[in-house]
Protein backbone atom coordinates (compact mmCIF):
# COMPACT_ATOMS: atom_id res chain seq x y z
CA UNK A 1 0.00 0.00 0.00
CA UNK A 2 1.73 3.55 -1.19
CA UNK A 3 2.49 5.60 1.63
CA UNK A 4 -0.44 8.41 2.29
CA UNK A 5 1.29 10.00 4.48
CA UNK A 6 0.62 14.10 4.10
CA UNK A 7 2.92 15.13 1.81
CA UNK A 8 1.05 18.76 0.59
CA UNK A 9 -0.59 21.28 2.11
CA UNK A 10 -3.73 21.38 -0.29
CA UNK A 11 -4.78 17.87 0.90
CA UNK A 12 -5.72 19.43 4.57
CA UNK A 13 -7.26 22.74 3.28
CA UNK A 14 -10.76 21.83 2.68
CA UNK A 15 -12.95 21.43 5.87
CA UNK A 16 -14.37 18.30 5.14
CA UNK A 17 -18.15 17.73 7.64
CA UNK A 18 -15.68 15.11 9.34
CA UNK A 19 -12.86 17.70 10.73
CA UNK A 20 -15.91 20.14 11.48
CA UNK A 21 -17.32 17.19 13.53
CA UNK A 22 -14.32 16.98 15.43
CA UNK A 23 -13.32 20.14 15.99
CA UNK A 24 -16.78 20.74 17.44
CA UNK A 25 -16.76 17.44 19.59
CA UNK A 26 -13.33 18.56 21.06
CA UNK A 27 -13.91 20.46 24.32
CA UNK A 28 -11.38 23.13 25.81
CA UNK A 29 -10.39 24.24 29.07
CA UNK A 30 -9.21 28.56 28.92
CA UNK A 31 -5.87 28.41 31.21
CA UNK A 32 -5.47 32.03 32.17
CA UNK A 33 -2.23 33.46 31.23
CA UNK A 34 -0.03 33.18 34.88
CA UNK A 35 3.14 31.51 36.54
CA UNK A 36 3.85 28.70 38.62
CA UNK A 37 7.00 27.27 40.19
CA UNK A 38 8.09 24.38 37.61
CA UNK A 39 9.74 21.39 39.06
CA UNK A 40 9.26 19.23 42.19
CA UNK A 41 7.65 20.86 45.24
CA UNK A 42 9.11 18.64 47.39
CA UNK A 43 13.01 17.24 47.53
CA UNK A 44 13.71 13.48 46.42
CA UNK A 45 14.58 12.04 49.26
CA UNK A 46 11.30 13.18 50.45
CA UNK A 47 9.58 11.92 47.10
CA UNK A 48 11.23 8.65 47.63
CA UNK A 49 9.34 8.40 51.20
CA UNK A 50 6.04 9.81 49.96
CA UNK A 51 5.72 8.47 46.35
CA UNK A 52 8.22 5.64 46.29
CA UNK A 53 11.49 4.30 44.83
CA UNK A 54 14.34 5.73 45.62
CA UNK A 55 15.88 9.54 45.77
CA UNK A 56 17.38 8.63 42.50
CA UNK A 57 14.06 8.06 40.66
CA UNK A 58 13.52 11.51 40.55
CA UNK A 59 16.59 13.21 38.57
CA UNK A 60 14.68 15.08 36.42
CA UNK A 61 12.55 17.70 38.47
CA UNK A 62 15.36 19.92 39.93
CA UNK A 63 15.88 22.77 40.33
CA UNK A 64 12.37 23.86 41.01
CA UNK A 65 12.33 27.55 38.98
CA UNK A 66 9.60 29.81 38.34
CA UNK A 67 8.09 29.99 34.87
CA UNK A 68 5.64 32.49 33.68
CA UNK A 69 2.96 31.74 31.29
CA UNK A 70 2.23 35.11 29.17
CA UNK A 71 -0.36 33.91 27.14
CA UNK A 72 -3.83 32.20 27.71
CA UNK A 73 -4.62 29.41 26.06
CA UNK A 74 -7.35 26.50 25.46
CA UNK A 75 -6.23 23.17 26.44
CA UNK A 76 -8.43 20.14 26.00
CA UNK A 77 -10.33 18.69 28.30
CA UNK A 78 -9.38 15.18 27.60
CA UNK A 79 -6.98 13.43 25.70
CA UNK A 80 -7.43 13.01 21.52
CA UNK A 81 -9.72 9.69 21.23
CA UNK A 82 -9.62 7.04 19.02
CA UNK A 83 -12.58 8.28 17.48
CA UNK A 84 -11.23 11.63 17.12
CA UNK A 85 -8.37 10.49 15.39
CA UNK A 86 -10.37 8.35 12.76
CA UNK A 87 -11.89 11.63 11.94
CA UNK A 88 -8.66 12.80 10.72
CA UNK A 89 -7.70 9.77 9.18
CA UNK A 90 -10.56 9.46 7.54
CA UNK A 91 -9.95 13.21 6.20
CA UNK A 92 -6.81 13.13 5.04
CA UNK A 93 -6.13 9.35 4.16
CA UNK A 94 -2.91 10.02 6.77
CA UNK A 95 -1.35 6.63 7.90
CA UNK A 96 1.47 6.54 11.34
CA UNK A 97 4.44 6.18 11.86
CA UNK A 98 2.96 2.44 13.45
CA UNK A 99 1.24 1.65 10.46
CA UNK A 100 3.77 2.82 8.10
CA UNK A 101 6.69 0.84 10.06
CA UNK A 102 4.53 -2.39 10.28
CA UNK A 103 4.75 -1.94 13.97
CA UNK A 104 4.53 -0.47 17.41
CA UNK A 105 5.88 -0.89 20.82
CA UNK A 106 3.42 -3.15 23.25
CA UNK A 107 3.77 -4.65 26.81
CA UNK A 108 4.52 -8.43 26.51
CA UNK A 109 4.48 -8.87 30.27
CA UNK A 110 8.14 -8.08 30.83
CA UNK A 111 8.74 -5.15 28.69
CA UNK A 112 7.71 -2.92 25.88
CA UNK A 113 8.91 -4.51 22.62
CA UNK A 114 7.87 -3.46 18.99
CA UNK A 115 5.11 -5.68 17.82
CA UNK A 116 3.97 -6.22 14.59
CA UNK A 117 0.27 -5.53 13.07
CA UNK A 118 -0.59 -2.87 15.91
CA UNK A 119 -1.60 0.90 15.86
CA UNK A 120 -3.98 3.26 17.01
CA UNK A 121 -6.88 1.29 15.08
CA UNK A 122 -5.88 -2.29 17.43
CA UNK A 123 -3.86 -1.56 20.27
CA UNK A 124 -3.33 -5.10 21.47
CA UNK A 125 -6.54 -4.53 24.08
CA UNK A 126 -9.76 -3.74 23.68
CA UNK A 127 -10.84 -0.52 22.85
CA UNK A 128 -13.51 1.90 22.05
CA UNK A 129 -13.30 5.27 20.04
CA UNK A 130 -14.12 6.97 23.19
CA UNK A 131 -11.17 5.56 24.69
CA UNK A 132 -7.73 7.56 24.16
CA UNK A 133 -5.72 7.27 20.82
CA UNK A 134 -2.65 5.43 21.42
CA UNK A 135 0.61 4.00 19.51
CA UNK A 136 0.79 7.38 17.95
CA UNK A 137 4.27 8.93 17.78
CA UNK A 138 4.75 12.32 18.15
CA UNK A 139 4.36 13.54 14.37
CA UNK A 140 1.19 11.86 14.23
CA UNK A 141 0.39 13.77 16.91
CA UNK A 142 1.56 16.82 15.74
CA UNK A 143 0.14 15.96 12.05
CA UNK A 144 -3.22 15.89 14.23
CA UNK A 145 -2.43 19.42 15.73
CA UNK A 146 -1.60 21.07 12.73
CA UNK A 147 -4.46 19.51 10.57
CA UNK A 148 -6.97 20.81 13.55
CA UNK A 149 -5.16 24.27 12.48
CA UNK A 150 -5.95 24.15 9.09
CA UNK A 151 -9.47 22.90 9.03
CA UNK A 152 -10.69 25.23 11.68
CA UNK A 153 -8.16 28.32 10.93
CA UNK A 154 -6.84 28.72 14.72
CA UNK A 155 -3.76 27.49 15.42
CA UNK A 156 -3.50 23.96 16.91
CA UNK A 157 -0.29 22.45 18.51
CA UNK A 158 1.07 19.93 21.48
CA UNK A 159 1.20 22.10 24.44
CA UNK A 160 4.73 22.71 26.35
CA UNK A 161 5.93 20.92 28.79
CA UNK A 162 5.64 24.05 30.92
CA UNK A 163 2.04 24.49 29.57
CA UNK A 164 0.98 21.25 30.64
CA UNK A 165 2.04 21.39 34.34
CA UNK A 166 1.07 24.72 34.79
CA UNK A 167 -2.60 23.64 33.61
CA UNK A 168 -1.94 20.50 35.80
CA UNK A 169 -0.95 22.33 38.66
CA UNK A 170 -3.80 25.22 37.89
CA UNK A 171 -6.18 22.46 38.74
CA UNK A 172 -4.33 19.75 41.26
CA UNK A 173 -4.95 19.90 44.75
CA UNK A 174 -1.66 18.54 45.12
CA UNK A 175 1.55 16.80 43.88
CA UNK A 176 -0.93 14.73 42.37
CA UNK A 177 -4.15 15.77 40.96
CA UNK A 178 -5.84 14.56 43.82
CA UNK A 179 -3.67 16.10 46.40
CA UNK A 180 -0.42 14.28 48.09
CA UNK A 181 -1.93 10.97 48.98
CA UNK A 182 -0.23 8.17 47.04
CA UNK A 183 -3.60 5.98 47.16
CA UNK A 184 -5.86 8.43 47.87
CA UNK A 185 -7.03 9.14 44.06
CA UNK A 186 -9.50 6.48 43.75
CA UNK A 187 -12.20 7.38 41.06
CA UNK A 188 -9.64 10.27 39.99
CA UNK A 189 -7.66 8.33 37.55
CA UNK A 190 -7.08 5.03 35.39
CA UNK A 191 -3.37 4.21 36.57
CA UNK A 192 -1.18 1.00 37.12
CA UNK A 193 -3.85 -0.18 40.05
CA UNK A 194 -4.76 -3.27 42.18
CA UNK A 195 -7.08 -3.73 38.67
CA UNK A 196 -4.07 -3.92 36.97
CA UNK A 197 -2.47 -5.83 39.47
CA UNK A 198 -4.46 -9.10 39.39
CA UNK A 199 -3.21 -9.33 35.74
CA UNK A 200 0.34 -8.20 36.04
CA UNK A 201 0.74 -9.30 40.07
CA UNK A 202 4.98 -8.13 40.10
CA UNK A 203 3.60 -4.58 39.22
CA UNK A 204 4.20 -2.14 42.15
CA UNK A 205 0.83 -0.27 41.75
CA UNK A 206 -1.67 1.78 43.36
CA UNK A 207 -3.81 0.03 45.88
CA UNK A 208 -7.24 1.33 44.44
CA UNK A 209 -9.05 -0.80 42.13
CA UNK A 210 -10.08 1.77 38.98
CA UNK A 211 -11.75 -1.26 37.11
CA UNK A 212 -9.29 -0.86 33.93
CA UNK A 213 -6.35 -2.71 33.55
CA UNK A 214 -5.21 -1.15 30.17
CA UNK A 215 -6.74 1.99 28.48
CA UNK A 216 -10.56 3.53 30.06
CA UNK A 217 -12.89 5.96 27.45
CA UNK A 218 -11.96 9.53 28.31
CA UNK A 219 -13.44 11.77 30.96
CA UNK A 220 -14.52 8.44 33.25
CA UNK A 221 -12.55 9.43 36.12
CA UNK A 222 -13.25 12.81 38.29
CA UNK A 223 -11.81 15.96 36.46
CA UNK A 224 -9.26 18.16 38.02
CA UNK A 225 -10.96 21.53 39.56
CA UNK A 226 -10.75 23.46 36.23
CA UNK A 227 -12.09 20.54 34.15
CA UNK A 228 -9.31 18.87 32.73
CA UNK A 229 -10.10 15.42 32.57
CA UNK A 230 -7.19 12.31 32.95
CA UNK A 231 -4.00 14.50 33.75
CA UNK A 232 -2.82 11.67 36.11
CA UNK A 233 -2.96 8.60 34.06
CA UNK A 234 -4.91 6.68 31.11
CA UNK A 235 -2.25 7.57 28.35
CA UNK A 236 1.18 9.35 28.39
CA UNK A 237 0.33 12.71 26.69
CA UNK A 238 3.22 14.16 24.15
CA UNK A 239 4.16 17.68 24.99
CA UNK A 240 6.32 19.90 21.96
CA UNK A 241 9.55 20.13 23.83
CA UNK A 242 13.03 17.78 23.72
CA UNK A 243 14.18 17.31 27.03
CA UNK A 244 16.76 18.97 28.55
CA UNK A 245 17.74 19.29 32.42
CA UNK A 246 16.34 22.20 34.25
CA UNK A 247 17.68 25.62 34.49
CA UNK A 248 17.42 27.39 37.75
CA UNK A 249 16.48 30.80 35.99
CA UNK A 250 13.06 32.55 35.87
CA UNK A 251 11.59 31.75 32.28
CA UNK A 252 8.79 33.25 30.18
CA UNK A 253 6.97 30.58 27.89
CA UNK A 254 9.63 28.21 27.78
CA UNK A 255 9.89 25.69 24.35
CA UNK A 256 12.67 23.55 25.69
CA UNK A 257 15.98 23.15 23.60
CA UNK A 258 16.34 23.80 19.80
CA UNK A 259 17.10 19.85 19.24
CA UNK A 260 17.63 16.96 21.18
CA UNK A 261 17.06 13.04 21.19
CA UNK A 262 13.93 12.51 23.13
CA UNK A 263 10.76 14.25 23.46
CA UNK A 264 8.28 15.04 27.09
CA UNK A 265 5.95 12.77 27.70
CA UNK A 266 4.12 14.04 30.73
CA UNK A 267 1.22 12.16 33.20
CA UNK A 268 1.56 8.47 33.05
CA UNK A 269 -0.58 6.16 31.96
CA UNK A 270 -1.90 2.63 32.80
CA UNK A 271 1.23 1.32 33.13
CA UNK A 272 3.79 3.31 35.55
CA UNK A 273 5.06 3.33 39.65
CA UNK A 274 2.90 5.48 41.48
CA UNK A 275 5.86 8.33 40.97
CA UNK A 276 5.21 9.55 37.68
CA UNK A 277 1.72 10.21 37.97
CA UNK A 278 2.42 13.41 39.87
CA UNK A 279 2.75 17.08 38.15
CA UNK A 280 6.27 17.44 38.27
CA UNK A 281 7.35 14.02 36.68
CA UNK A 282 9.05 14.00 33.23
CA UNK A 283 8.93 10.96 30.95
CA UNK A 284 11.43 11.30 27.92
CA UNK A 285 11.31 9.10 24.54
CA UNK A 286 12.50 8.73 21.23
CA UNK A 287 9.73 11.02 19.26
CA UNK A 288 9.64 7.52 16.87
CA UNK A 289 8.06 5.84 19.86
CA UNK A 290 4.39 4.40 19.32
CA UNK A 291 3.61 2.76 22.15
CA UNK A 292 -0.30 1.73 23.56
CA UNK A 293 0.41 3.41 26.75
CA UNK A 294 0.96 7.18 24.74
CA UNK A 295 -1.48 9.34 23.36
CA UNK A 296 -1.46 13.25 23.28
CA UNK A 297 -3.75 16.10 24.55
CA UNK A 298 -4.69 19.13 22.36
CA UNK A 299 -3.45 23.05 22.83
CA UNK A 300 -5.44 25.63 21.06
CA UNK A 301 -4.31 29.06 20.84
CA UNK A 302 -5.91 31.67 22.63
CA UNK A 303 -6.85 35.25 20.07
CA UNK A 304 -4.55 37.97 21.31
CA UNK A 305 -7.71 39.62 22.48
CA UNK A 306 -8.69 37.07 25.09
CA UNK A 307 -5.01 36.27 26.09
CA UNK A 308 -4.81 40.36 26.63
CA UNK A 309 -7.74 40.18 28.55
CA UNK A 310 -7.04 37.13 30.63
CA UNK A 311 -2.85 38.90 31.38
CA UNK A 312 -4.71 41.19 33.43
CA UNK A 313 -5.96 38.61 35.79
CA UNK A 314 -2.64 36.24 36.20
CA UNK A 315 -3.12 33.83 38.19
CA UNK A 316 -0.23 32.47 40.64
CA UNK A 317 -1.00 28.64 40.97
CA UNK A 318 0.70 28.12 43.70
CA UNK A 319 -1.54 30.94 46.08
CA UNK A 320 -4.84 29.24 44.25
CA UNK A 321 -7.26 28.06 47.13
CA UNK A 322 -7.30 24.64 46.91
CA UNK A 323 -10.99 24.75 48.42
CA UNK A 324 -11.93 26.47 45.22
CA UNK A 325 -15.13 24.24 43.21
CA UNK A 326 -14.12 22.51 40.56
CA UNK A 327 -14.89 24.42 37.32
CA UNK A 328 -14.33 24.53 33.45
CA UNK A 329 -12.83 28.25 32.77
CA1 LIG B 1 -6.03 0.91 35.96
Amino acid sequence: MPHKKMSHPDTLISPSAASEKVADALRFCRIPAGEFLMGSEYTAEENAAKFGGGADWYPDEFPRHRVHISRAFDLAATHVTRGQFRAFVDATGFRTDAEVQGSAEAYNGIKFAKTPGLSWQNAGFEQTDQHPAVMVSWADAAAYCTWLGQTTGITHRLPTEAEWEYAYRLGALGAYTWGDGVNAGAGWANAADATARSVYPTWTTFDWFDGFVYTAPAATFLPSRIGLYDMSGNAWQWCSDWHAPYDAAEVIDPVGPVEGTKKILRGGSWFGAPPSYRAAWRSKIKPTYRGHNAGFRVLRECPESASASASENKTAVNSLDPSQESKTL
